[in-house]
Order: C-alpha cells, then structure tokens, then sequence
C-alpha cells in the first residue's frame, strides 16, 4: 500500500479560499495539519512566501505550493477517487466556474470595505459616513439584484441532483460552492443578513445535507449559520 502524504496546508484562522481544500481533505480522509496563521504573524511571514499570500502548502516536506484551486484540484485527484473522478471533469468545472462567476460579481461589494484603495477610494473610506452609506448601497444592490439569479442556476443543477455535478457523492464543485454559499449565511459580512438564502430553500437544503456528511459532523453547526 503506498503510503499517505506528509500534508501540511497553512491559511489564516478564517474560511477563505481555503476551506474548499481542508474540506477536500477531510472528506477524502486525508490526514493533514491544518496549520493556521494568526493575522498578526502575517507581516512577518508574508515576504516568505511565494506570491505574498496564503493559503500555502507542503507535501511530504516538498516545496512550497500555492494558489487554494490548484490544490483543490490536486487532492480532489490524488487523494481521493470521487472528488474528481475523470468522467465528471465537465460537470465539476462548469458548476465551479458558475461558482467563481458568483464570486468574481459579489467581490467588489465585499472588498471595498477592505481594500477601498483598489476602488479609487482614500485607504479608511470604510469608516467614513460617505463609505458606510456607499457599501451598504453596493452590498445591498448586489443582493437584489445579483444574488437571485445565480441562486436560481444553483437551484437548476440541483434539480433531481443531490450534488453540484450530480452523482452520488460530493465533488469537489461541492468544497467551492459550500463556504461561498454559506458567507451569505453566517451573517458575519456587514450588510449580509443571515437569512439571505432562505429565498432560495433547495440551496439551504444543498448546504445542509452537505454538512450532515459524517466526516464533517461537529465542523460547523447546522451548515447554514
Ligand atoms: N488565488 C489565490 C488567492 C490567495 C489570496 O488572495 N490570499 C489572501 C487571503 S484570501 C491573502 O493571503 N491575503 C493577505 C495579503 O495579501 O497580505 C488562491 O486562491 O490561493
């Protein structure tokens, strides 16, 4: 039997762009350390790393990976034979890029409080009366606007399906869509109430059987908040 790979994924203590490969990982029974940097240990660590950012990764004390997609995909074929299995390449990829098209849409919404500068925008403009009122109306817009359609394709590849890219069993396309999903459920986004996707009861019900599968028991509570 060949032996498991010495695995070791560093990402700060949120979900982010990582957690679609942690739950790669534990879905797939994979062990790994699931090593998570305080924010203020960043400034420090962020010139060591390849491109500035996280998340990174080592396998088998190997070199240093980057780029949270790329290691999605890697586990989802070395590390398991249902995350990414051959003859659903096409149905996992359309519904990830459906997923990415949703985030790509809601980023500026959500990065603006963040990175103003990235927007034409002074740094601090978040705290400002003028960037309050200016997110809130851009976080607010979005959700009538945007949320509802891409909800309702969501909803369309579910139909008669249990998963993303049909099938039995989750993919991969599941580990994107869940924590993107679930960041218009948690209610920790300012302006996001945590009922966002109750419009949307088949999508809240995809979470929840996602959630409930037995190697994520404990991981979040009920998959929606
Ligand atoms: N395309 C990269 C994006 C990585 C990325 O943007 N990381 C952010 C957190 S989500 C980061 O490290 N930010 C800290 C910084 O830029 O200083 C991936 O998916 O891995």
């Amino acid at each position: 039997m060949t032996p498991l790979p010495k695995i070791k994924l560093t990402y700060f203590d949120i979900e982010g762009v990582a957690e679609a490969v942690r739950l790669a990982l534990v879905l797939s029974n994979t062990p790994f350390e699931d090593d998570r940097v305080g924010f203020g240990d960043w400034g420090e660590m962020k010139p060591k790393t390849p491109y500035g950012c996280l998340p990174i990764m080592s396998v088998d004390d190997g070199p240093l990976r980057t780029q949270s997609m790329a290691m999605l995909r890697w586990v989802g074929s070395s590390c398991s034979e249902t995350l990414y299995p051959r003859d659903k390449i096409f149905d996992i990829e359309e519904a990830i890029g459906l997923m990415e098209d949703l985030n790509k849409s809601w980023y500026p919404a959500f990065a603006i409080g963040m990175r103003p500068q990235n927007y034409g925008r002074p740094e601090g403009f978040g705290q400002t009366e003028e960037g309050k009122k200016i997110i809130k109306e851009m976080r607010e817009t979005w959700f009538q606007n945007e949320l509802p359609r891409f909800l309702t394709y969501i909803e369309n590849k579910l139909e008669g399906n249990q998963w993303l890219a049909g099938g039995e069993t989750p993919t991969i396309a599941d580990c994107v869509a869940v924590p993107i999903l679930r960041n218009f459920s948690r209610g920790h986004v300012d302006h996001v109430p945590a009922t966002a996707l109750d419009s949307h009861p088949k999508v809240v019900d995809y979470i929840k059987r996602f959630c409930a599968q037995p190697q994520l028991k404990g991981r979040y509570n009920n998959g929606i908040h």
